[in-house]
């Protein structure tokens, strides 16, 4: 009986060690975007992507400097640096080296390289911020494994947005 019970408060325990280490961070961006960060474990580019996939998520996209200076403001507090982002790159035949957005397919606008990157040549095909300053790398996808960084998906939040919309409309129609 005392066995049972050592086994059943060590699962306990367990359960409770995983959950205090599997905790994630939320933060609101000035911007009003929302982020969840989990910056104690180690995360490959497959692994960040199935992480926040799962939660509804995805791997952050970042189009404009007024996103990007958003996003920093709450990345800095963390004092981490190292987060893999939502770009991936495809190596055309006919147009090389290709970087585009996970989240909406569409291919790379801005861009916040850091010096003398990208230099993967379709080999490094997975995006990171790097260092103090948070420019990118282009880096193997695999073996690298750095904090995780999720947004709700872009596309998604539109189509709620166009949802909501057409509530409100039928609602108005209807008189309900
Ligand atoms: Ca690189």
């Amino acid at each position: 009986m005392l066995h049972f019970l050592n086994l059943k408060y060590s699962l306990v325990l367990l359960f409770l060690v995983h959950t205090v280490l599997a905790e994630v961070k939320w933060y609101t961006a000035p911007d009003g975007n929302r982020y969840m960060v989990d910056d104690e474990n180690t995360y490959n580019w497959y692994e960040s992507l199935a992480e926040c996939t799962k939660r509804g998520l995805t791997l952050v996209s970042i189009n404009s400097d007024q996103k990007n200076d958003a996003l920093l403001t709450g990345l800095r507090q963390l004092n981490k640096y190292e987060f893999w982002l939502g770009g991936v790159a495809t190596n055309y035949r006919n147009r090389g080296v290709v970087f585009r957005w996970i989240s909406s397919g569409e291919d790379f606008d801005y861009t916040n390289w850091a010096n003398n990157e990208p230099n993967g040549n379709g080999v490094e095909v997975c995006v990171h911020t790097s260092n103090s300053n948070y420019r990118w790398n282009d880096r193997d996808c695999l073996n690298s494994k750095f904090n995780l960084l999720c947004e709700e998906n872009p596309n998604v939040k539109e189509l709620k947005k166009f949802i909501s919309l057409m509530e409100d409309y039928i609602h108005g129609i209807l008189n309900i």
